[in-house]
C-alpha cells in the first residue's frame, strides 16, 4: 500500500498534520490563531495567557539572526478570558491547545481552576519555562517547585494537560524531573522552550540587539536543534509511556521534523521558523516530512517515531 499518513493523536485529539506553531507564533491575537487554522497547519496553540492581560517587555524584544532568533516578549498576552472567549465561540474543527503561564504558581492554579470550570475540555499546557519575566526564574529549572506545582494541579484538576519545559543539560535533570513527572497522570510535556538568557550582539552598534533584561532572551532556532534531540530522546526513555511528547526546537524542514520524531517526539512544534516565513510553512513541512517518508519506505509515524538507533561503529 502506498497510503501515507502523517496524523498522531495527543490525549483525545488527531493531529491530522503533525505540525503546530509554538506558543507565542502567531497566537497573540484570534486573526493570527485563525491565519495557522486555515493553514496546513494540525492546530493551534494560544500565546501564553495570564490571568489578565499584558503589554509584555519594551521592544525591540525580537530579532531574527542566520541561524535563529531571540525573544524577550515578556508574556504579551490578551488574557486568558479572551482565549477561552475564542474557543467557545469559533467553530475550530482542529486540536487547540490552550496554553497557560502565570508569573506565579498561585496564578497558574487560579487558571487552570477557571479552565477546569469552563466548557473547554481540550488540551491544555502550563509552561514552567518562560526565562523572560523580569525577576522570576524558571519553575523548570526548581525541581522542588515543579513538584510542588504538580502536586497542587492534579489536586484537582481532571482535564488534559501537558507542561512545556526549559531545555535540560545534565542526565541527572532528566532522571529528576521524570521521577516527578511520571507520579502524575499528564498527558503530554513538550520539549524545549528557548533556551534562556542567551545574548545576541551587534557588532556594528556594540550593543545588544534586544532591549529587555540587558539583550539576555531565549534562543530559538537552528541553534537549539541538537538540544531539543537530546531532551526529546531523553525524556523518551525516561517518561512513562502513555505521556506524549510534543518537541520543539530548531525545525525548520522536514527533516528536523523527522529527527524529532525519530527521537520519540508524538508532534513537532514550530517557532522561528514559523515566525521568519508565515503560516505557508506547514505545507512545505507537511510535503518534506511525506516525500522522505516515501523515500525511506515509511507508511505512517510510527513506522519510526522513537526509533532511534546507537551507532555500533
Ligand atoms: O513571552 C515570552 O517572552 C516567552 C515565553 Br512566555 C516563553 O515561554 N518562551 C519564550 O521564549 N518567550
Amino acid at each position: 500500500m502506498n497510503q501515507i499518513s502523517i496524523s498522531a493523536r495527543i490525549g483525545n485529539e488527531t493531529f491530522e498534520h503533525p505540525f503546530v506553531n509554538a506558543a507565542g507564533v502567531f497566537d497573540e491575537t484570534k486573526q493570527e490563531m485563525n491565519q495557522i487554522l486555515n493553514s496546513e497547519a494540525g492546530g493551534v496553540t494560544t500565546k501564553s495567557a495570564t490571568l489578565k492581560p499584558r503589554t509584555g517587555n519594551s521592544k525591540p524584544r525580537y530579532a531574527n539572526t542566520e541561524l535563529g532568533s531571540i525573544n524577550s516578549m515578556g508574556l504579551p498576552n490578551q488574557g486568558l478570558t479572551y482565549y477561552l472567549d475564542y474557543i467557545e465561540h469559533n467553530q475550530i474543527d482542529k486540536p487547540i491547545d490552550l496554553s497557560i503561564s502565570g508569573t506565579s504558581i498561585g496564578d497558574d492554579i487560579a487558571a487552570l481552576k477557571a479552565i477546569q470550570k469552563s466548557n473547554f475540555n481540550g488540551l491544555c499546557e502550563l509552561n514552567l519555562s518562560c526565562p523572560n519575566v523580569v525577576g522570576k526564574p524558571q519553575i523548570g529549572y526548581d525541581f522542588a517547585a515543579i513538584a510542588a506545582a504538580m502536586k497542587a494541579v492534579f489536586s484537582f484538576y481532571t482535564k488534559p494537560l501537558g507542561v512545556k519545559l526549559p531545555p535540560y543539560f545534565d542526565l541527572q535533570q532528566y532522571d529528576a524531573v521524570s521521577k516527578i513527572l511520571n507520579q502524575y497522570p499528564l498527558t503530554y510535556i513538550n520539549t524545549i522552550n528557548s533556551v534562556g538568557n542567551g545574548l545576541v550582539v551587534d557588532a556594528d552598534t556594540e550593543s545588544a540587539v534586544i532591549k529587555p533584561k540587558g539583550g539576555f532572551g531565549g534562543i530559538g532556532g537552528t541553534y537549539v536543534k541538537p538540544i531539543a534531540l537530546a531532551n526529546v530522546r531523553a525524556f523518551r526513555q525516561r517518561l512513562n509511556p502513555d505521556i506524549k511528547i510534543i518537541g520543539t526546537g530548531g525545525v525548520s524542514t522536514g527533516k528536523d521534523a523527522f529527527e524529532l520524531i525519530l527521537c520519540g517526539a508524538d508532534i513537532v512544534e514550530v517557532g522561528t521558523a514559523l515566525q521568519k516565513e508565515g503560516p505557508e510553512i506547514f505545507a512545505r513541512l507537511d510535503s518534506e516530512l511525506t516525500n522522505l517518508m516515501i523515500h525511506k519506505g515509511y507508511h505512517q509515524l510510527s513506522d519510526f517515531r522513537g526509533k532511534l538507533r546507537d551507532n555500533q561503529d
